[in-house]
């Protein structure tokens, strides 16, 4: 069964939406087989974020991703990489359809609530970094 990474960004904590987002999930019908509150090491971000290492915002995303507390997250169901990318939205919430999580929550790219990994590999990568293998049931 597919599974993917989801996390509630340091934004969407402080602002008590764990529940929410976690509550689209479970109603949609996935299944949560992780989930850990914690806090990003500089490390840890940097190698989360590696992709956009070159971009010249990446040194805000470190910043912010490490600013506060996440909820990461696994989750598990059919499709669940590309609906769980749907469901959240356009990475620039002015962008993002109402109905989804940026859309309905979230104002600026740089505090858009949530990440999801974009493919069948980031999803791999992404749980691997966060999770051990005994953390997921
Ligand atoms: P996504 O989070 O939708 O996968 P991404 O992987 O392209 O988007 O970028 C990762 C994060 O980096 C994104 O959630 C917010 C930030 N970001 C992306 N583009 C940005 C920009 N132009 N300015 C500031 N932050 C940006
Ligand atoms: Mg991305």
């Amino acid at each position: 069964m597919e599974k993917t990474f989801l996390m509630v960004k340091p934004d969407g904590v402080k602002r008590n939406l764990i529940g929410e987002i976690v509550s689209r999930f479970e109603k949609k019908g996935y299944n949560l087989v992780g989930a850990k509150l914690m806090q990003i090491s500089p490390e840890l971000a940097q190698e989360h974020y590696g992709e956009h290492k070159e971009r010249p915002f990446f040194g805000e995303l470190v910043e912010f991703i490490t600013s506060g507390p996440v909820f990461a997250m696994v989750w598990e169901g059919e499709n669940v990489i590309s609906t769980a990318r749907f469901m959240m939205g356009a990475t620039n919430p002015a962008e993002a359809t109402p109905g989804t999580v940026r859309g309905d929550y979230a104002i600026t790219v740089g505090e858009n609530i949530i990440h999801g990994s974009d493919s069948p590999e980031s999803a791999e990568r992404e749980i691997g970094l966060f999770f051990k293998e005994e953390e997921l049931v």
